[in-house]
């Protein structure tokens, strides 16, 4: 690393560069190894890892079952900083390589989804739930789910990987994407400001995208001490919506599954029963932990 660096004319995957995720990163896709993956007892299947983007689903598939809605799941743990997202089931399941990916085995033949709104739009419209009926809320609503699928890559890709993983701190790039970051919370709390939830009255797939990203930020749960450094107490509007929707007893369970970190008794790695939750999770699995 060095600050007079000049691009040669062809780029060359000659090195590491360091950081959290060098391990696993390369500039080619496609399986590394052969892996198929496994199938449990419920049509839909999902491989996922409880970080922002694996939150949003498992959050879904809770708030349908809270609703009554026959979504069953299992839910299989993908480790992505071992590789797991290259063995060769994932990547028939997603070719991009990333969490989260579902499958359906309730239509003929199993069907594939990845990315995380798509999964998110699939699930709603399949179920009938949170993707309101009529044209202006159902376009509202699709209005803030792409605008998170699209924002989200500036907060982590951008501003969590220069100001928390980065090996050095670049101060040019931290700059840069903590702006757009700030941006995007004033957006959010210009909005909330006279909104209850991001369609209006209605919860929706598009709170339950945006919450595990910019909430988490905002109440201090990502990227070191971003919450300070942004100044995330002052988006007063989002907070409140953040603390609403924190309440919710399938936003409690949802963040919960394929949880590997934090508190034992918060981490549930695999979920194949409403029961797991009470019976599953590390505290009682591993009590020495
Ligand atoms: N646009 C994708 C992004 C998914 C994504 O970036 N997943 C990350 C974890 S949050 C991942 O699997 N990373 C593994 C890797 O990059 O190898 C989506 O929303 O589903």
């Amino acid at each position: 690393m060095n600050d007079d660096y000049t691009p040669p004319k062809v780029w060359t995957w000659e090195k590491e560069n360091g950081g959290q995720f060098a391990s696993t990163n390369r500039p080619v896709a496609g399986p590394t190894h052969d892996k198929p993956l496994p199938v449990g007892k419920h049509p839909l299947q999902l491989y996922s890892l409880a970080t922002p983007n694996g939150q949003k689903v498992t959050i879904l598939l809770e708030e349908l079952l809270e609703a009554g809605k026959s979504a069953d799941y299992d839910a299989w743990l993908i480790r992505i900083g071992d590789g797991d997202q290259f063995g060769s089931g994932f990547v028939e399941v997603n070719p991009n390589s990333k969490i989260p990916a579902l499958m359906d085995h309730s239509v003929t033949p199993p069907r594939r989804v990845f990315e995380s709104g798509a999964i998110l739009l699939y699930l709603a419209e399949k179920f009938d739930a949170f993707l309101p009926h009529d044209p202006s809320l159902r376009t509202e609503t699709l209005n803030w789910l792409f605008w998170q699928m699209g924002s989200a890559p500036y907060l982590g890709g951008g501003f969590g990987h220069f100001y928390h993983y980065a090996p050095t701190k670049i101060e040019y790039a931290i700059d840069r994407f903590a702006m757009e970051v700030k941006r995007q919370l004033d957006v959010l709390d210009r909005h909330l400001a006279d909104h209850r939830f991001m369609a209006g009255d209605e919860y929706t797939i598009a709170d339950m995208a945006i919450w595990p990203w910019y909430g988490r930020l905002i109440r201090g749960g990502a990227y070191g001490d971003a919450a300070t450094f942004l100044d995330g107490a002052s988006y007063t509007s989002v907070a409140r919506w953040e603390a609403e929707i924190a309440a919710r007893p399938a936003v409690k369970r949802g963040i919960m599954v394929n949880r590997t970190s934090g508190e034992p008794s918060g981490q549930l790695w695999e979920r194949h029963d409403a029961s797991d939750f009470a019976t599953r999770t590390q505290d009682k699995l591993d009590p020495q932990s």
